[in-house]
């Protein structure tokens, strides 16, 4: 018998930003504790990420070039991609270049289009950002933009407040007929309690809604999108089902905001990982998912 004891190799396509535990610092530590070997492409060198005041910003797009075309040479072999925060437009075709040269029909590839929050786009991103996202997403197997990226793929105005289940299922089957077979829709207000959010998720090849209800706590912490999007592509190559994943990925991130939430600390900093990382061995203790 030969005894091959490979893991699975993804490519984290996010920038490394040196203080927020968000992008690669979150992305890394939860997929290597899921464990998988993840191989960096890093799109941006910031000394802090967008939403504090100030920040220096390094982007990257030539050395990525470089990275692929070395890895190329070095005909290395991965079985998932997943890209999160880019550090310019001009990426979109550096990434697509690599699925190109590197992905086969098995592998996983997630999207996470990060472009902004709470209606509005963040520091840095343009129009041309959101266009190219728009055709990097047709390249995904699974995205997960929240409410205000899915209203700038779709091109609509940002609806703020709660949704009817039928409207955030149109939206879902919409962003899917782009190309990816998995949406995932994040911090969704609920009707009538603002201490509430939800998860959506639509399987376009079984045509099923799925929904993850959690408490809602009153501060916003960057980079739980991040966390969110790798527990789920973490679970998701482990083998677990679409509802499982997201119930997953829902139950760590209200873990690390309430290990986080008590003590008297910038929110800015994000949650604290190295507290509930060691949860993510633990096996799920109750579902909630719910079929919408
Ligand atoms: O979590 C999204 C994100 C990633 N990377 C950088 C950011 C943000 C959000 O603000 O600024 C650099």
């Amino acid at each position: 018998m030969i005894i091959q004891n490979q893991q699975k190799r993804i490519v984290a396509v996010h920038d490394l930003s040196c203080i927020g535990r968000l992008s690669l610092m979150a992305v890394s530590p939860i997929l290597t504790t899921m464990g998988l070997q993840v191989c960096p492409l890093p799109t941006a060198l910031l000394s802090c990420h967008t939403q504090f005041p100030e920040y220096t910003f390094l982007d990257l797009t030539e050395e990525m070039k470089r990275i692929v075309a070395n890895w190329k040479k070095m005909q290395l072999h991965f079985d998932a991609f997943y890209t999160g925060y880019l550090g310019s437009p001009q990426q979109v075709q550096v990434v697509k270049d690599l699925l190109h040269d590197f992905r086969h029909d098995e592998d996983l590839v997630v999207v996470d289009p990060v472009l902004g929050d709470n209606g509005r786009l963040y520091k840095g991103m343009s129009e041309q950002m959101v266009e190219e996202m728009r055709e990097l997403i047709k390249h995904a197997d699974v995205i997960s933009p929240n409410v205000t990226e899915m209203f700038f793929l779709l091109g609509e105005d940002y609806h703020q407040g709660a949704m009817e289940d039928k409207h955030l299922k149109s939206y879902l089957h919409e962003l899917s007929t782009y190309g990816p077979e998995i949406v995932i829709v994040t911090s969704v207000p609920v009707k009538g309690n603002p201490h509430l959010t939800s998860v959506y998720a639509y399987n376009r090849i079984d045509g099923r809604y799925w929904k993850v209800t959690c408490p809602f706590l009153p501060a916003h912490y960057p980079g739980t999108g991040d966390a969110f999007t790798s527990v789920i592509t973490g679970s998701l190559m482990q083998g677990d089902s679409l509802p499982v994943a997201i119930d997953r990925a829902t139950q760590f991130i209200l873990q690390g905001i309430r290990a986080t939430f008590g003590y008297d600390y910038s929110n800015m900093e994000g949650i604290m990982l190295e507290k509930v990382l060691h949860n993510l061995d633990a096996p799920l203790q109750a579902c909630t998912y719910e079929l919408v």
